[in-house]
């Protein structure tokens, strides 16, 4: 069991862009086993590499009520997309805020499984909004970004005040990033 430690917005360590996993191996299916049980311990139904520090192309997810579908995508490239739906979203990397974005409808994503197999997934609701949510995480993009200049920078104040009332919640060692 191994519990990994999530990132939370302003780290700038969340803004790194994850690289392509060459080899899908041993590895590689430990970090896949670390994020799925930090993501249900979060709990959440989602979690990107970068989250937790791995500038990996690695999103672990569960949209399911009882845990029953966990689905992970490496390397995920979306090939198709159609539709537009607004959806309220959280992330685990932005405590306590949600907020609506608009994103496809419906996609189809290419990935690797953890076998290293190709597979190609056809995905709508949640499910697509949280792939969408994940892939943007790889690209150090977050779902604050899409709002306005003056909710971010108060969602920033709001995330940098909890972590003064909290320091002890974060990485105190000397290479943890400063909060910008
Ligand atoms: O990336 C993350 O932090 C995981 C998100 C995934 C997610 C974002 C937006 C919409 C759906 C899923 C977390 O799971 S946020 C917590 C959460 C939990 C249940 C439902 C929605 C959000
Ligand atoms: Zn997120």
């Amino acid at each position: 069991m191994a519990f990994l430690e999530i990132l939370h917005f302003p780290d700038p360590r969340l803004r790194k862009k994850a690289t392509p996993v060459d080899e899908v191996n041993d590895q590689v299916r430990q970090t896949v086993k670390d994020m799925f049980e930090t993501m249900y311990d979060a709990p959440g139904i989602g979690l990107a590499a970068t989250q937790v520090n791995i500038q990996q192309q690695i999103i672990v997810m569960d949209v399911t009520e009882d845990k029953s579908r966990p689905v992970c995508l490496i390397n995920p490239e979306i090939v198709a997309e159609d539709g537009e739906e607004e959806m309220q979203e959280g992330c685990l990397s932005v405590p306590g805020v949600f907020e609506n974005v608009q994103r496809a409808e419906s996609i189809t994503v290419r990935a690797l499984d953890e076998q290293g197999v190709e597979i190609t997934l056809d995905a709508d609701g949640l499910l697509a909004v949280c792939i969408q949510h994940e892939m943007d995480h790889l690209d150090g993009k977050l779902f604050v970004d899409y709002l306005s200049p003056l909710k971010m920078q108060r969602i920033k104040k709001k995330m940098l005040k909890m972590k003064k009332l909290d320091p002890l919640e974060s990485d105190a060692s000397p290479q943890s990033a400063n909060i910008i």
